[in-house]
């Protein structure tokens, strides 16, 4: 934890199962992390897969964080928020995926086994680029 908060532009992605309660369980979870608040969220979109594997359309949404988190630890939470929405699906609906990645936090540059920062995908995910302009809206 840090003494002064920072932005962080949080990516969600379903595309098994109930994606809509899996998103609306990761707003849920997030916005009760420590030290943090859920700014905004951007409208949710259906996307068809990017990449090789083939596979369902995803829902996929970004919220604005403001958080006092280090960046390693809002992705450690990240984790386990995954990790439980995995759990919970798995015993109710069958297989399903919540994947959530963290876009940009402040200005922060890193790049080490864990994590990546600004994430490199972003060029590359026009729904992502759409999202952080909705969101920039409410940084102040
Ligand atoms: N990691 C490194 N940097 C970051 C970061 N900035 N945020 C590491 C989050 N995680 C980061 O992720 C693998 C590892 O990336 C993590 O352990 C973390 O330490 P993962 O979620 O466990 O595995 P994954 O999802 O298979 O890999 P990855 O690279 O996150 O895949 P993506 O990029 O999430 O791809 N199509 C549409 N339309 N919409 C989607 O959301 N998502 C995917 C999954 C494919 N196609 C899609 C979508
Ligand atoms: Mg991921």
């Amino acid at each position: 934890m840090t003494t002064s908060a920072e932005w962080a532009f949080v990516a969600l992605g379903s595309n098994v199962g109930d994606r809509a309660g899996c998103l609306a369980f990761a707003r849920q979870r997030l916005a009760m992390l420590p030290g943090t608040q859920l700014t905004a969220e951007s409208a949710v979109e259906e996307t068809e897969p990017l990449g090789p594997v083939p596979q369902g359309p995803f829902l996929n949404q970004m919220v604005l964080l403001r958080t006092r988190l280090t960046p390693h630890e809002l992705l450690k939470h990240c984790r386990q928020i995954e990790r439980a929405c995995g759990r919970v699906r798995r015993e109710r609906w069958g297989p399903r995926t919540l994947d959530i990645d963290i876009v940009r936090y402040g200005d922060h540059r890193t790049h080490d086994e864990t994590l990546t920062l600004p994430h490199p995908e972003l060029p590359n995910r026009p729904f992502w680029q759409r999202e952080v302009e909705e969101l920039e809206a409410h940084v102040g």
